[in-house]
């Protein structure tokens, strides 16, 4: 997909700062799809694998130095993906991902939470302490006991939602959201880091294979089309 061009008239173009195969990139990826905002998205491409998000200039956009980071036509940034979903699910005035009532909206980010803490963030603990993670130039602090915790409070997650999809179709109800989001993220880095969703959770499992035959899910690695190299100042 060529970037739309930022002269032409229309909605103002906001640039997303992330990486491509990125678990929590994917997260707002698929927001993005399923909003159908695609055309007023530029990507720029942030190299976690040399630790471009820990660089000043990327700091200066996000001081958490992590992907993503939506960036607005007049230079605002918003990092965190659920800030960053909730902001684009806002933007048509008809939010299908966050919620339309209070309830909706209360038990959707609940589980979106809970698909964040008990599945996702355990997972990239896992990942940075108990694997060789982004490799020693990135990874200052390891702790491979605390990984291997985190490994298994993933599993427990995975079972934990295997139990609400056994009697729903989606994470919250009937329709997809931001929480089903948040916990495809999580079986995304899963399955980037080799751990197995348990064999007895087959209710996730058959959740999973339905998610990834959305277009959203499904696509989400070449919408950016060629990656757009960040400016380097060192
Ligand atoms: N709470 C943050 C959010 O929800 O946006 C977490 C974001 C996050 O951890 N992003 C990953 C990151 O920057 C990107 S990816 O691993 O999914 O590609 N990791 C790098 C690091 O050093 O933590």
């Amino acid at each position: 997909m060529a970037s739309p061009d930022p002269k032409t008239s229309g909605p103002a173009l906001m640039t997303i700062h992330d990486w491509p195969t990125g678990p929590y990139p994917a997260r707002v990826r698929i927001a993005l799809a399923e909003k159908n905002l695609q055309s007023r998205i530029r990507f720029v491409s942030v190299d976690l694998w040399k630790g471009e998000h820990k660089w000043p200039e990327f700091l200066a956009k996000n001081y958490s130095g992590t992907l993503p980071v939506l960036e607005l036509a007049d230079g605002t940034f918003i990092a965190e993906c659920t800030a960053i979903t909730v902001y684009l699910d806002a933007l048509d005035g008809a939010p299908t991902l966050t919620g339309r009532t209070p309830c909706e909206q209360g038990l959707i980010q609940m589980m979106s939470k809970r698909a964040e803490l008990e599945v996702l963030d355990a997972v990239s603990v896992y990942f940075h302490h108990a694997t060789p993670g982004l490799g020693p130039d990135v990874e200052l602090y390891q702790n491979a006991e605390w990984g291997l915790r985190q490994r298994d409070k993933a599993q427990r997650g995975m079972r934990y939602f295997d139990g609400i999809l056994r009697t729903q179709p989606f994470v919250v109800g009937d329709a997809f959201s931001m929480a089903d989001i948040t916990l495809i993220g999580g079986l995304i880095f899963a399955g980037l880091v080799d751990l197995a969703v348990p064999a007895e959770c087959t209710a996730l499992q058959a959740w999973y294979a339905r998610m990834q035959e959305r277009p959203s899910v499904r696509n989400r690695v070449t919408m950016s089309g060629p990656a757009v190299a960040p400016p380097r100042d060192r």
